[in-house]
């Protein structure tokens, strides 16, 4: 190692003296902490520094990942880890009397995202850097995360997550690289003597944007990447008492607008909402992420010129679109270029990762809002429409539908989407379903105008994370069978666990190991919230934002029906089951509050029945975050990815369970058709409709109804909710939506019911090869063994040498 346990103990110590004036007897566990991530992070910004001169000197082409989420989770650990110190770390700690694991426990999560777009780019950043990728992450410093939930008498309450005071710790502001992002006023033409023009912008207010950055370490590597967050504050000066009125007033207004800007993270996941301050966060951090780039770019090349062959942006979702007019703008206004030398610069470097396809979460910004806070966009946006539109008139004719569809600027509203198609060097989905549906359905005109622009690169999770650190009797395991650590850096490497198939004594460590994992889970379930988990049953669980397409509701059908055959003959033969649950549902979200609240009662009347007693067990783990994953995937057993085929673009939580050995019950959806692709029918318990015949079933008219009268256990669990449970509360309202449809959604419109018999069977299936442990650990060792596929480093090779064009190691 690079530093032995007196150095770093000595590093500490000088820490603690300098920033906290305390000796080691004086510091509190959250000096301590702070203490320890100031010397990783002095160890990573020495070597930034060196990774920034290779890359000056070679001149390579640089990634910029724009995002306005990056749910980065705990660092402690993870750096200590990717920096080769994490003994060394633990052992100086002990030394000075106190215990790593307490202090890692004491971090709070940066949450600085909703869930799967946010986690992904977390996992990439790790790949990037590992990779010896040159890359940037960017995005907005939040002063609050996503919310913390609290469940009170069953019900999701929000409270601010100020992850801050202790999070900061990684965080090195650069107040000498702040930029300025001017927002409002008016833009005029102004031409000059040579017939170009140079619009003018004035009555702007301007809001500071300053880095406040966090450096990302890889592992086995010197290469060192920056997470670039901006922050925004006010350029005003602090003592305004010498403002005239009308200054005065536009002196605090600018104060107030700027302050808001990067104070929460907007919860919502999947539904979009043409809210005006979202609409500045993204603008806020697109102006500056680009800024920023041109800056740096400017200083070393003295021209724009060469800026797409030096830099490669990666838009994550539409989110950062308007990248695309701010980078034209530039190079238009600032540089002077042509409208067709800039168009040929940003279409050369922006590309497109779309994550959803779900109609409702598609961005559509009302041409007013843009207009009045981005005036001189605003004037670029139609510029790109129009060209478009005359591109696609020119094509299509007077096939208006196409046109129509494709269109930039339609009935008043910017498509966020569509300026991406119309501008990107590629796009891609995010597993091989998801992309084929973004080519057969959601862009297909498009796809037949410009067919090799579209493309997939599968998601994939940091494995030296979601496996080795977060399961380290599992990581020996694999160590032992493989052939030490290699798998770290070669995911395929997983691989050589299979010939330990038939191996007694490798299945019965991965037995145990599993055990283990529940006890250990269940205990700090235990002290975290008094609820007692049965862990002789099997733990069966689904953790992700909650939605409809997700269909939690569908897995709480099947338990109330379990819980009716449990009433109805108590003394049948019952695998004991433990359903654990972990969701957020967007605050505004009031059918996904409903299930979390339906989700509480089941548990509490499941729990008071002493029919259920070790046989049956319902629970809802609060606030579902990242370093509750990374405690609860490893003691899972079953895996829940059941949503309503067609619907999920990936999935990344899949992949975590697969690769901690959790056998998967799962529709053909996202990026478990891969899995399944992997494992084959014997090691997934698949079931359902699949993609193409869900729309079929739409096409034909559904009629849950039908389904409802013809299967008795269904009608039973139905009804069930409509009555409630022994609290009164009743879940009329969601049996009307199965059954009728409200509010403009037509029944059942994930179709539970429809896949309901074979979810059941699912179910049955999986529990009888559970009482065969034997079989079930064989394909627990074959799901870990075939999830390399599923690291990131894979995915992120693939983006390099397919969109990217950079090299890696
Ligand atoms: C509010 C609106 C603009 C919005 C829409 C969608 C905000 C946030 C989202 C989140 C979406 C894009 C998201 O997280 N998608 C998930 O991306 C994961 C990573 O690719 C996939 O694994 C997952 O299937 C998909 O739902």
């Amino acid at each position: 190692a690079e530093y032995t346990k007196a150095q770093l103990t000595e590093m500490i110590t000088g820490k603690l003296q300098r920033n906290f004036g305390r000796t080691v007897d004086e510091a509190a566990p959250p000096h301590m902490f702070k203490a320890c991530a100031l010397v990783l992070r002095d160890i990573m910004s020495r070597r930034q520094m060196a990774t920034d001169n290779q890359v000056w000197e070679g001149q390579q082409r640089q990634v910029h990942y724009l995002s306005l989420e990056f749910l980065m989770g705990r660092s402690l650990e993870k750096n200590a880890y990717n920096l080769g110190l994490l003994g060394t770390l633990k052992d100086a700690l002990e030394g000075l009397g106190f215990s790593a694991s307490d202090l890692f426990e004491l971090e709070p999560d940066a949450g600085l995202g909703n869930g799967g777009l946010g986690r992904l780019a977390a996992c990439y950043l790790d790949s990037m850097t590992t990779l010896e990728i040159p890359a940037t992450g960017y995005s907005i410093c939040y002063e609050l995360g996503i919310f913390k939930q609290k469940i009170i008498d069953g019900k999701q309450v929000e409270l601010a997550d100020n992850w801050l005071g202790l999070g900061d710790a990684w965080l090195i502001p650069k107040m000498d690289e702040a930029e300025e992002v001017r927002f409002g006023g008016k833009v005029e033409d102004c031409w000059d003597s040579e017939g170009h023009n140079h619009p003018e912008h004035t009555g702007y207010t301007t809001v500071l944007a300053i880095p406040r950055d966090m450096e990302i370490a890889g592992y086995q590597t010197r290469h060192t990447n920056v997470l670039r967050l901006w922050d925004a504050k006010s350029p005003v000066p602090v003592d305004m008492s010498l403002y005239s009125r009308g200054e005065y007033l536009k002196a605090v207004e600018q104060q107030a607008m700027a302050e808001v800007i990067a104070k929460v993270l907007y919860p919502d996941d999947n539904h979009y909402e043409g809210k005006s301050l979202r609409l500045k966060q993204q603008y806020f951090f697109v102006s500056a992420t680009v800024q920023s780039i041109i800056r740096k770019h400017r200083a070393q090349y003295g021209t724009l010129r060469n800026f797409h062959e030096k830099h490669v942006i990666q838009i994550n979702d539409t989110h950062p679109t308007l990248v695309i007019p701010e980078l034209m703008r530039i190079l238009l206004d600032v540089e002077g270029y042509s409208w067709e030398d800039a168009w040929h610069i940003v279409t050369q470097t922006v590309c497109y990762t779309n994550h959803t396809v779900l109609a409702e979460a598609l961005e559509r910004w009302p041409q007013s809002l843009i207009q009045t806070l981005l005036p001189r966009i605003w004037t670029i946006l139609k510029e790109i429409a129009s060209r478009y539109q005359r591109e696609l008139e020119h094509r299509y004719g007077n096939d208006t539908g196409k046109i129509a569809n494709m269109a930039i600027i339609w009935g008043g509203e910017v498509r966020m989407a569509n300026l991406c198609i119309c501008a990107c060097q590629t796009v891609n989905g995010v597993s091989a379903l998801h992309s084929e549906i973004l080519k057969k359905d959601v862009f297909h005109d498009a796809y037949l105008a410009r067919p090799e622009q579209f493309t997939n690169v599968t998601n994939g999770i940091d494995h030296r994370r979601w496996l080795s650190q977060i399961n380290p009797r599992l990581d020996a395991l694999i160590r032992d069978c493989t052939g030490g650590d290699a798998y770290l850096l070669h995911p395929e490497a997983l691989q050589g666990l299979e010939k330990y198939r038939s191996d007694k004594t490798v299945l019965k460590k991965l037995a145990d190991i599993k055990h283990d994992n529940k006890l250990r889970f269940a205990s700090w379930v235990a002290r975290e919230s008094g609820v007692v988990l049965n862990t002789d049953a099997v733990f069966d669980v689904q953790v992700k934002r909650l939605h409809e397409y997700k269909r939690q509701l569908l897995n709480v059908l099947h338990i109330i029906s379990l819980y009716h055959q449990l009433r109805d003959n108590p003394n049948m033969d019952f695998v004991p089951q433990t359903f654990l649950f972990g969701a957020k549902a967007a605050p505004g979200y009031h059918v996904a509050k409903e299930i979390i609240q339906l989700i509480n009662s089941l548990s509490a009347q499941i729990d008071r029945d002493p029919v259920c007693k070790d046989k049956l067990q319902v629970v809802f783990l609060e606030n579902y975050r990242v370093s509750l994953a990374e405690k609860l995937i490893p003691a899972s057993e079953i895996s829940e990815q059941i949503s309503t085929a067609g619907k999920e673009a990936s999935g990344t939580g899949n992949m975590k369970f697969m690769m901690n050995g959790a056998l998967t019950i799962g529709t053909l959806d996202g990026a478990n058709v891969e899995m399944h692709q992997q494992l084959g029918d014997e090691n997934i318990f698949l079931f359902g409709l699949t993609a193409q015949e869900v729309v079929q079933r739409k096409q034909q008219g559904y009629h849950p109804m039908d389904y409802y009268q013809q299967d008795p256990v269904l009608k039973r669990v139905i009804d069930q909710l409509s009555a409630g449970f022994d609290d009164h509360v009743s879940y009329a309202d969601l049996a009307t939506r199965l059954l009728y449809g409200a509010g403009g959604s037509p029944a059942d419109e994930y179709l539970l019911l429809a896949d309901f018999q074979s979810y059941c069977q699912a179910h049955d299936r999986a529990l009888r090869v559970y009482g065969d442990s034997k079989r079930w650990n064989q394909m627990s060792l074959t799901n870990i063994a075939r999830s390399g596929i599923f690291a990131a480093d894979r995915s992120i090779k693939e983006y390099a040498e397919n969109i990217w064009h950079v090299p890696t190691r």
